[in-house]
């Protein structure tokens, strides 16, 4: 029988989860970190100061997300993790290398680790269009934090079915 998987954003009491936050930039990543952390909270997850929910690492620039994200992958203690940047191209004579190396380094973070971690970096043209996406027009800090939700909980859904078969 076909088995169809999906992840809910209510399955939050098992979830702990961490963000790690870029400050290069921080006008807009902390926008995206205020987004992400409304998200969280009103799905249900504990973001109070006190939280044994939630982690906060905030890192240099972009760069510096991999590895930080791979300790805290590695450490067990997360079942998702969410990265949030912003790389502005106009401000960046080396924007190619800080998103390549940011993008591939999160990407084989999720896949080395097997923990989810959401690619929170937003890669724009100008710091008019970055600060669009963090709360002028949307916040996509929202849409980050949701997306860890769902796969926070799709891993355990699938982790559960694929050790029961
Ligand atoms: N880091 C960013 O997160 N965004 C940028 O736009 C950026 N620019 O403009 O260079 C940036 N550079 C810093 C880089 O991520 C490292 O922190 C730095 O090179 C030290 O390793």
């Amino acid at each position: 029988m076909m088995a169809t998987y999906e992840g809910r954003y209510t399955d939050v009491q098992a979830l702990r989860i961490a963000v790690v936050v870029a400050r290069f930039n921080d006008l807009v990543t902390g926008k995206l970190l205020s987004g992400c952390l409304d998200c969280l909270a009103r799905h249900g997850v504990d973001t109070s100061s006190n939280s044994d929910q939630l982690d906060v690492a905030w890192v240099p620039g972009a760069f510096e997300l991999p590895i930080v994200t791979q300790t805290l992958a590695l450490s067990g203690q997360y079942q998702v993790v969410i990265t949030l940047g912003a790389v502005i191209r106009g401000d960046t004579p080396h924007f190619d290398v800080v998103v390549a190396e940011a993008s591939k380094g999160i990407a084989s973070v999720s896949r080395e680790t097997g923990v989810p971690v959401i690619f929170g970096v937003l890669t724009t043209d100008t710091m008019q269009q970055a600060l669009e996406r963090a709360g002028i027009k949307s916040n996509l800090g929202w849409s980050y934090g949701l997306q860890a939700l769902e796969m926070g909980s799709l891993m355990a859904v699938l982790r559960s079915a694929t050790s029961a078969s």
